[in-house]
């Protein structure tokens, strides 16, 4: 290939993990939140997604692979990704019209509830910018393409405001500290099972705003109140509250999920197994030392702090034998990279 025809972009693209949840659409077609949602980005040294772009005027069509499998380019949310990215484009671009080879890789597995398609739409959406040279703000165009991968265009702590313009280009992430501020943080991930979830988060959620009464009272009365709580205890560094906001989340999105009809559960009893042995920990320090939480499906994704790491791992060792099932990763601390 002529290397004057040809453009070549690389991006990594880190996985968040939620404090506060998102659960809930107002827009399915522009994916815009009923509630503001708070995370922390992990480190990219553990898990991220990869994404190679290459664009060529000798390119034929427009693919894209995804872990070594062709997916199809007939999918609106890669078409509304795709269209918002080229509309803030300058138009005197060459490549602009050139046809693209995309191959996207996560080095963990793919929707298992671990947060894939966060760092793949970020990472992607990072891609195409840099493709077409946009020095914009564009986590509103990862939203497009999957709700909380606008969190994971950002390193530290990362508050995504569900906005109010009905177009939802106020629905965006931002930095609201960076991992520098709370370098003690850890996170622990405890694989419960690696398989695709039962249910897709988009499905699910979808369903719990058409059936879950309980919902409406979560997004508008509990969410604003948790969210601010949590982001004075991030500022302050209270691992105390945050650890106490971080587990009552959970449990509230997953008290939907089983309001939502019919439930969609995806937490099992090993999930409990260990929400019980935090709780059991916490009461035997006398304060909260770990802060469990889960998303859409049974793994445990555990908050604490450097100096708790070692002994709660002795605990998680202990219930979880290395043989079993259970794998953990150890200690990742947050990013504080802006993509
Ligand atoms: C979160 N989750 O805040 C919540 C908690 C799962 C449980 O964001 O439909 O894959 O693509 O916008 O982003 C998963 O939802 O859903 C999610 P779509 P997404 O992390």
């Amino acid at each position: 290939m002529d290397s004057s025809k040809v453009k070549v972009v690389t991006c990594i693209a880190p996985v968040n993990i939620a404090v506060i949840k998102y659960w809930g659409k107002s827009d399915e077609n522009l994916i815009i939140p009923i509630n503001d949602s708070l995370s922390g980005t992990l480190s990219m040294d553990f898990m991220c997604a990869k994404t190679t772009i290459i664009a060529s005027p000798e390119l034929q069509e427009n693919t894209f692979w995804l872990n070594g499998k062709e997916q199809s380019f007939n999918n609106k949310r890669l078409t509304n990704c795709l269209q918002e990215v080229k509309r803030l484009a300058s138009k005197s671009l060459p490549h602009l019209n050139w046809k693209f080879s995309i191959k996207s890789e996560n080095n963990f597995p793919t929707a298992a509830g671990l947060a894939s398609s966060a760092a793949g739409y970020a990472c992607l959406v990072s891609a195409l910018a840099k493709l077409y040279e946009i020095e914009d703000n564009v986590s509103f165009i990862a939203r497009m393409g999957s709700g909380s991968a606008c969190r994971s265009m950002y390193g530290g702590w990362v508050l995504w405001c569900k906005g109010s313009s009905p177009d939802g280009r106020d629905s965006i992430a931002k930095q609201i500290a960076p991992a520098s501020h709370w370098p003690e943080m850890r996170v622990l991930i405890l694989v419960v099972n690696d398989e695709r979830k039962k249910y897709s988060s988009t499905d699910a959620m979808k369903r719990s705003v058409e059936t879950s009464e309980l919902l409406k009272y979560r997004a508008n009365q509990i969410v604003p109140k948790m969210t601010k709580a949590c982001i004075e205890a991030i500022q302050k560094k209270d691992f105390e509250i945050f650890a106490e906001i971080t587990m009552k989340e959970s449990n509230s999105i997953h008290a939907i999920c089983q309001d939502t009809y019919p439930p969609c559960v995806y937490l099992n009893d090993t999930s409990h197994t260990v929400a019980n042995a935090v709780h059991a920990y916490n009461e035997f320090k006398s304060s909260n030392k770990v802060a469990y939480t889960y998303d859409a499906g049974p793994n445990a994704v555990l908050y604490l702090l450097d100096s708790s790491v070692d002994e709660f791992m002795s605990v998680i060792n202990y219930l979880f034998p290395p043989q079993d099932t259970a794998e953990y990763y150890k200690g990742l601390p947050l990013s504080s990279n802006q993509l």
